[in-house]
């Protein structure tokens, strides 16, 4: 096992890596920007360097000054959280290189999944249903035509190096199809320095659901069920559950076995999320990540099993030491993203948090670096706290979600508590009768 890890990341995944190692008796090394001097993780670790200034450009991206970090340290792995250069596949190679274990895939397995066309090929071929679209790039109005007629309208231009969803165009038509294109690959370029795309038919009324994937260096793979993501907001992520409301034990068992199959054949090492629109009882996959995620929570609270301690053992070499039949998924459990923003305009409210009272009791777990008299730097991604709830069924959980945003206290910023005690009202997410365009259309109803 490792003796020492570098976080290479902040805020709330850095803490709950640091958590997972000092429960291994691994000890942990903080590298954090001079605006994250005062961070908790910062403060909780055995060691911290300081490898920049603010902008993540010039700290969290900044290769030379982690790789630095770690040798100065002697650390022997780094966990590079999610976001940042959580998949960066030359990052993986880098710290490789060093004789540094990067806690994560192969960077092999990073580079093929960020290419978004080469990863649904790769899933084609592995035989998990992808959305029907073109075989690969598209190269002129031609082949867009040609592809557009065979799947049918509508249709969607995606970036090949894009994910998140950036750069998508929708076309309707023949008519509207040149300029989709055209629109979409200036986009890709400008947003990814790569203008190649490809198409897809839209899925109108998809869900978001995508399946936590975990394997070891003897070719063992587990399936931990799926996560619910379809309450989004600008791509964002909003709320998670897991299981879905929408499937059906079998459906899991069905789509897990496909994914396992897979990921089995791809020799895949680590955590990874496979992710499907599911639309109309079936799945389509879009896109792989190849890291943990921001609702990992969700995934551990109804399997009992520590994802991030998990991450740390397979890539120390250790076997995961069960099988499928070992992962018995228990209850329900809901994850609220609560960002430093306004809860009716969005608008970010960084500053002093004055007060502090995060909640607690039976089912309830907070993962968040603040403290009262944190100071929320406004160079960052918004996402303060996450509350995650866990009941033996979805009601259970949802009443236990209700009674902890009632008493989260958190004083002095904006937050979204109150945007999440109005969703947990709502008939249809009572109901868990939502698509991925619901928040949206309901917010933009209600305006
Ligand atoms: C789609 C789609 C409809 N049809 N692909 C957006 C993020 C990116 N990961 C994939 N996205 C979508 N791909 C086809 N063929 C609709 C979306 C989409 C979406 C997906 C998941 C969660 C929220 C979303 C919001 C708008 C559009």
């Amino acid at each position: 096992m490792f003796e020492k890890v570098l976080i290479a990341n902040r805020g709330e995944i850095a803490l709950r890596i640091h958590r997972a190692c000092h429960d291994m008796g691994i000890r942990t090394v903080a590298v954090h920007s001079t605006a994250d001097a005062d961070a908790m993780h910062v403060r909780l670790a055995d060691e911290a360097v300081c490898i920049g200034p603010p902008p993540a450009s010039e700290s969290y991206l900044n290769i030379p000054a982690i790789i630095s970090a770690a040798e100065i340290t002697g650390a022997d792995a780094i966990h590079p959280g999610y976001g940042f250069l959580s998949e960066r596949a030359r990052f993986a190679d880098i710290v490789a290189e060093h004789g540094i274990t990067f806690i994560g895939p192969t960077a092999e397995h990073i580079r093929l999944m960020g290419d978004k066309i080469a990863a649904k090929d790769a899933a084609k071929r592995l035989g998990i249903p992808v959305v029907p679209g073109s075989d690969g790039p598209i190269s002129n109005d031609e082949e867009a035509r040609r592809v557009a007629k065979e799947i049918g309208f509508p249709v969607l231009i995606k970036a090949a190096a894009g994910g998140g969803g950036r750069g998508m165009k929708v076309a309707n038509s023949a008519e509207q199809l040149a300029e989709a294109l055209s629109t979409a690959r200036s986009e890709a370029g400008a947003s990814f320095g790569s203008d190649v795309v490809y198409i897809e038919r839209y899925l109108a009324t998809p869900r978001h659901i995508e399946v936590q994937v975990l394997g070891d260096m003897y070719g063992n793979v587990v399936h931990l069920g799926e996560r619910e993501c379809s309450l989004q907001r600008r791509h964002q992520k909003v709320l998670e559950e897991s299981p879905s409301p929408v499937l059906t034990a079998k459906e899991r068992e069905e789509i897990g076995g496909v994914v396992v199959k897979a990921m089995t054949t791809l020799k895949y090492l680590g955590a990874g999320t496979v992710e499907f629109l599911y639309e109309n009882g079936s799945f389509n996959f879009i896109e792989m990540n190849t890291r943990i995620q921001v609702e990992h929570p969700v995934t551990e609270l109804v399997t009992g099993i520590d994802l991030v301690r998990e991450q740390i053992r397979v890539a120390a070499g250790e076997p995961l030491g069960y099988t499928q039949k070992d992962i018995a998924f228990k209850g329900h459990a809901i994850e609220c993203r609560i960002n430093a923003e306004n809860s009716v305009t969005f608008a970010p409210s960084p500053g002093r948090v004055t007060s502090y009272h995060p909640p607690g009791g039976p089912g309830v777990r907070v993962d968040s670096a603040l403290y009262s008299g944190y100071v929320v730097p406004p160079y960052y991604d918004s996402l303060i706290a996450k509350l995650i709830a866990h009941g033996a069924t979805r009601e259970e959980c949802m009443r236990r979600l209700d009674r902890a945003l009632e008493e989260y206290v958190i004083g002095g910023i904006d937050t979204t508590i109150d945007l999440h005690r109005s969703l947990l009202k709502d008939p249809d997410i009572k109901k868990g009768a939502y698509d991925v365009h619901w928040l949206e259309r309901t917010m933009a109803a209600r305006r």
